[in-house]
């Protein structure tokens, strides 16, 4: 159905409109459990994420990376995954996480500074987030290609956002995978800043799906606030994918409505008219009001679905703040090898310096 969507026209793949109106010929039919249980995992998303906000200002989380804005993007699409499909995500990702089942205890005790957050439990196929940006992209056409080889009928999903678009490593990825044919979905979340860098600055290309055309297959825009669509269109891509149909860019045209991370003031770069404008399209919200409409979401759902998922982060909340701090010595321990003095010499100091605060 995606190729009936030309990206050098601009033209968009949506299934609900600003208005949460159904294009009911599109309807993906989803069962009430799965509409219901993708609205929890939204509501779950947002609620993680404001509270990763609220730990970051009272000293409790490092830099974090906000979601808010993305969710339809994030869970829309992991909501398309197979258990045996992989994903390469980048930093801005919590949704994707919550919905293929990572510990929210682990995503929290990375944003805290402990590596081991990022250790996947076995039985996932989460590779660890990359913050450099686009780093992922060649790595995880590495991994599609692997799957190609032992012919796995695996899936390679990667996400990155506009950013991203602009890396070499982004043209290499995309290049790879249109010459070998990898089962490849690339995801770009087009939320339309880089930190204080505009979208339209970015890259002179009317859209960024069209770039997958310069490199030989199938890219399509898509409304990424609208959560069906995501959910439809990821789904496509993947499917295509598994059965060695070759690779997919997904540009999901969206924003993001918090500022780039906890160091970030986006209101110095960002027009307030241009947030209200797109905090009206807020994909929780637009698909709220279509459960309504549908008659499968009251009060008293809306009241549950926010308990359980205050109970869920909380919980998170806790585990992680129990998790003891790493030995400092781990700093320095992994480089290399065999410390080099000068490490050493620095570590030595740290020691001292330690002792003498009496920690
Ligand atoms: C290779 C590299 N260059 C620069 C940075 C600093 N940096 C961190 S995030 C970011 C902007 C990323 O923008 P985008 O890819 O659009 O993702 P978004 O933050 O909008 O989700 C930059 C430049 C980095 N992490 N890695």
């Amino acid at each position: 159905m995606l190729e009936r969507y030309d990206p050098l026209k601009g033209e968009m793949f949506q299934i609900l409109d600003e208005k949460a109106q159904l294009r009911s010929e599109l309807d993906p039919k989803l069962a009430e459990a799965d509409l219901k249980k993708i609205y929890s995992l939204m509501v779950t998303t947002r609620t993680a994420d404001t509270k990763a906000l609220k730990l970051q200002r009272q000293g409790r989380m490092g830099t974090y990376a906000p979601s808010r804005g993305q969710e339809a993007c994030q869970v829309g699409a992991a909501y398309a995954f197979n258990k045996t499909d992989w994903l390469f995500p980048y930093f801005r990702d919590l949704g994707m996480y919550i919905v293929l089942g990572y510990p929210l205890k682990d995503y929290y005790l990375y944003w805290m500074g402990n590596e081991a957050g990022m250790r996947c439990p076995e039985g996932l196929n989460i590779f660890p987030l990359a913050i450099p940006v686009g780093s992922q992209l060649p790595q995880s056409v590495g991994a599609a290609m692997a799957s190609n080889f032992r012919q796995a009928g695996i899936a390679v999903v990667c996400t990155f956002s506009d950013g991203a678009t602009s890396e070499g490593d982004f043209h290499e990825a995309m290049n790879f995978a249109g010459v070998f044919r990898t089962p490849n979905v690339f995801l770009c979340y087009d939320n339309q800043y880089a930190i204080s860098y505009p979208r339209k600055r970015q890259t002179a290309s009317f859209t960024l799906a069209q770039k997958a055309v310069a490199y030989g297959f199938q890219g399509v825009l898509v409304d990424g606030n609208d959560i069906l669509a995501m959910y439809v269109a990821a789904k496509e891509a993947l499917e295509k994918a598994r059965a060695g149909k070759g690779p997919t860019m997904i540009e999901a045209f969206t924003y993001r409505l918090a500022d780039h991370t906890t160091s970030d003031d986006a209101a110095k770069y960002r027009n307030s008219d241009e947030v209200k404008e797109w905090e009206k399209k807020d994909p929780l919200e637009r698909f709220r009001v279509y459960l309504k409409n549908k008659g499968i979401w009251d009060e008293a759902f809306e009241k549950t679905v926010h308990e359980q998922a205050s109970e869920t982060v909380e919980r998170a909340v806790e585990e992680a703040e129990s998790v003891p701090a790493p030995p400092l010595e781990d700093l320095f321990r992994f480089t290399y090898k065999q410390m080099p003095r000068k490490l050493s010499l620095q570590l030595e100091e740290l020691q001292a310096f330690l002792k003498e605060k009496g920690r």
